[in-house]
């Protein structure tokens, strides 16, 4: 287990900062850098622990990014904000992991979990998450017999190549919303103590996803369509303390200020707390 993540007395907020067009939530609003980098700073006040920079969309049929354009978006927010928070990047390229890490981020937050030997190469921390097929065709029908299990020998297996490429830090991620249905994704979260049994820091990213849309609608088993993100943010702060509860060490989310709140009440409301 990582040490400075694990020897705080609470789990850790990462604020999600997308310089993108076309991110599920804040999308277009954070293109601009100046308004990236105040963004993060105002993160940062609210309590984030890490701020992730991302310069490519993950939504399902999310348009592809090229590698220059990626960097071009994301390097000068990052070399804004690396002297003043951790920085993690959001990407699935080497070259935008590696540019990132000089630049100053200590994560490689890698959705393809590929990234390993970009992150032992560079010495930066890294994130493997779980994700079944590409943003193409991830929501069409996912299933498993035990969605948990298979979650947990995947997870396993990329901690298990991280370390031996020789990153000294790995995080997982079960990919909350990367081919899998709402159900998945609850039992993902009741479950997650499952993850945190591996031994490894566990980063859990709920954050105005589509589940709670549909949470907030009533339609988790129908077709009918999930309320819109801004009527998602009481289920982001409730998905995020049930994460923290059942054994998250960090979550990724937008809303930093309310969930650094909850993030304390559950470091205070450990057995461990003294008196
Ligand atoms: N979710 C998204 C992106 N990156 N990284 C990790 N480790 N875990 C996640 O759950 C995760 C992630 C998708 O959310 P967002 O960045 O808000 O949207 P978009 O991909 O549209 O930019």
């Amino acid at each position: 287990m990582t040490a400075w993540a694990t020897e705080l007395a609470r789990p850790l907020v990462m604020g999600i900062l997308n310089v993108t067009p076309d991110s599920f939530f804040d999308g277009g609003r954070y293109l601009d850098h100046q308004r990236a980098i105040a963004r993060g700073r105002q993160m940062i006040s609210e309590g984030a622990d890490i701020v992730d920079v991302g310069g490519e969309s993950t939504r399902p049929g999310a348009a592809p990014v090229a590698a220059e354009e990626e960097l071009r978006r994301v390097i000068p927010v990052i070399e804004a904000l690396a002297g003043d928070v951790r920085v993690s990047i959001d990407t699935t390229k080497p070259a935008v992991a590696r540019r990132a890490v000089e630049a100053g981020a200590f994560m490689v937050n890698d959705v393809s979990a590929s990234l390993d030997h970009v992150a032992a190469e560079t010495g930066a921390a890294f994130v493997a998450m779980h994700r079944k097929g590409t943003p193409a065709d991830m929501q069409a029908d996912p299933r498993y017999d035990d969605v948990v299990a298979e979650v947990a020998d995947y997870l396993a297996a990329c901690a298990t190549r991280a370390t031996g490429a020789g990153v000294t830090e790995v995080w997982l991620d079960p990919g909350i919303g990367f081919g899998k249905t709402g159900r998945h994704n609850l039992q993902l979260l009741a479950r997650l103590s499952e993850l945190v049994e591996l031994g490894y820091p566990v980063l859990v990213g709920t954050s105005r996803k589509s589940f709670l849309g549909r949470i907030a609608a009533g339609t988790l088993d129908t077709e009918g369509s999930p309320a819109p993100t801004e009527q998602r943010y009481e289920g982001s702060l409730a998905s995020a303390t049930v994460a923290m509860v059942n054994g998250a060490a960090a979550v990724r989310v937008h809303d930093v200020a309310a969930t650094a709140q909850a993030a304390t009440l559950v470091g205070w409301t450990r057995p461990a707390v003294p008196a």
